[in-house]
């Protein structure tokens, strides 16, 4: 599959010395506000493996931030990407259309929950698709307010900075933000005062009695929330959430969108993490895992909605580029053909698994989440649920200087996150998971 040699190698120190040599330069001539989890530079990646300019070989458990499922390398979409490049680069799809647009459109109606009509446009970047599924929308119920919740990503860009909960470091600073957002509770099972148990009904019942006395459901145009909550901790829903806000989505003519940028595409087990509880949503915003690493988004929807927008509303120089639909077709028939769903459900396995057996042993593990490859831990202080950034970021730490890339996440800081690319082999997922033992036994 890659030439890659599939084996963890540590030959210097992490970052080596002509890591450190770049990080020098880099520091000179990229804008401090650029930040880096760790500053490796990489020459090569695929599989479970990135390859650093030193010669060392990190386990992967980070995917590029979810995006590289596949892999970072992957033959079709190598394949399909390069002959793409060599025919042509970009026509823009609003002078004169191509069909690898449309293929990827028809992929995703066909993928995406639910059997009705459906239509998409394609965009370049996450916060693009989201803004984007706001417009839309907006368009279709001629309303305004929009609904997000606790612990919620959706970008960076102005009006997806609003969306998002968390200020530091997503928006400290760099407000006035759009107007029109509100933001209610969410089902955070581990951290609900009367309990995971009875989560799902007391937060859905808050969130809608905020938007009924608050708002005015009349008046919102969509709720947009992510099935799995990513940047703000790997928070799955407490059960019957994400039904109950559906449903009074549904009831009150609101546009319910699943924002599945970092749960989507097998990610969870599922095509998408909506499915898990029969959700179907509205609109749906991919990005991420689609392309195998090339930049590109999606909004996806019912074709009514979909429809909403005036023509020439919806698009932008660049989305839905060429090559980007090329890679998304390459990577779509790798993991249908490979069943990375399947592949993502093992991972969830070995995990689980193993990452109890730590709980078991550290009462700093104060939880254990998330479906497929989609794990986390959240780190807490000693016989409390109080919030453990610091050793978060020693654990970090430590699985890095051995050649294991882990990332950290969570409103709070203290969540340690897990997304393997769904192709790793499973001797190194077991060596990683080995690693963050020794990492335990360390702090
Ligand atoms: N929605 C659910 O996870 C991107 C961002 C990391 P873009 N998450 C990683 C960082 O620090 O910038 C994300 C997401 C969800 C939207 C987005 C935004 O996607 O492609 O980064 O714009």
């Amino acid at each position: 599959m890659t030439a890659l040699p599939q084996e963890r190698r540590v030959v210097t120190a992490i970052p080596g010395p002509k890591s450190q040599e770049l990080q020098a330069r880099r520091t000179a001539a990229v804008a401090a506000g650029v930040g880096s989890v760790l500053p490796v530079f990489t020459t090569r990646a695929g599989g479970g493996i990135i390859e650093d300019v030193d010669g060392n070989r990190l386990i992967d458990f980070g995917s590029g931030i979810a995006v590289t499922s596949v892999g970072a390398s992957a033959e079709a979409v190598v394949r399909r990407a390069s002959a793409q490049l060599a025919d042509f680069t970009h026509s823009c799809f609003m002078v004169t259309p191509y069909e690898g647009y449309v293929e990827v459109c028809e992929q995703l109606a066909e993928l995406t929950p639910g059997d009705h009509a459906k239509k998409s446009a394609l965009f370049n970047s996450g916060a693009e698709a989201v803004e984007n599924a706001v417009k839309i929308a907006r368009a279709y119920t001629k309303r305004q307010a929009v609904v997000v919740f606790d612990h919620g990503y959706h970008g960076r860009t102005n009006l997806t900075m609003a969306l998002t909960a968390k200020n530091m470091p997503y928006k400290n600073g760099f407000g006035p933000f759009a107007p029109e957002i509100y933001r209610v509770p969410v089902a955070y099972g581990y951290r609900w005062p009367s309990g995971p148990e009875n989560a799902g009904a007391e937060a859905s019942a808050q969130a809608i009695d905020m938007i009924s006395k608050q708002i005015g459901a009349e008046n919102v145009a969509a709720v947009i929330i992510e099935p799995v909550l990513g940047e703000g901790g790997f928070i799955e829903p407490a059960k019957g959430f994400l039904p109950a806000i559906a449903q009074f989505a549904k009831d009150n003519g609101i546009v319910f969108v699943a924002d599945e940028i970092q749960s989507g595409f097998c990610r969870t087990g599922q095509w998408f993490a909506s499915e898990d509880e029969g959700i179907v949503p509205d609109l749906i915003t991919t990005a991420k895992g689609i392309a195998g690493g090339l930049p590109l988004s999606a909004v996806t929807g019912r074709a009514e909605i979909m429809d909403a927008a005036h023509a020439g509303g919806l698009g932008g120089t660049y989305g839905g580029n060429p090559v980007a639909c090329a890679a998304a077709l390459g990577a779509i028939e790798t993991m249908k053909e490979l069943d990375l769903n399947a592949r993502a459900k093992r991972i969830e396995e070995v995990m689980k698994t193993r990452l109890a057996a730590v709980q078991e042993k550290y009462d700093i593990v104060g939880d254990v989440r998330g479906r497929g490859a989609m794990i986390a831990i959240e780190l807490v202080k000693s016989g409390t649920k109080d919030p453990n950034p610091e050793v978060t970021a020693a654990l970090a730490k430590a699985c890095h200087s051995v050649g294991l890339l882990v990332l950290t996440c969570g409103t709070y800081g203290n969540v340690l996150r897990f997304l393997p690319p769904l192709v790793i082999g499973e001797d190194l997922l077991n060596e990683g998971l080995d690693l963050l033992e020794q990492a335990f036994a360390g702090v």
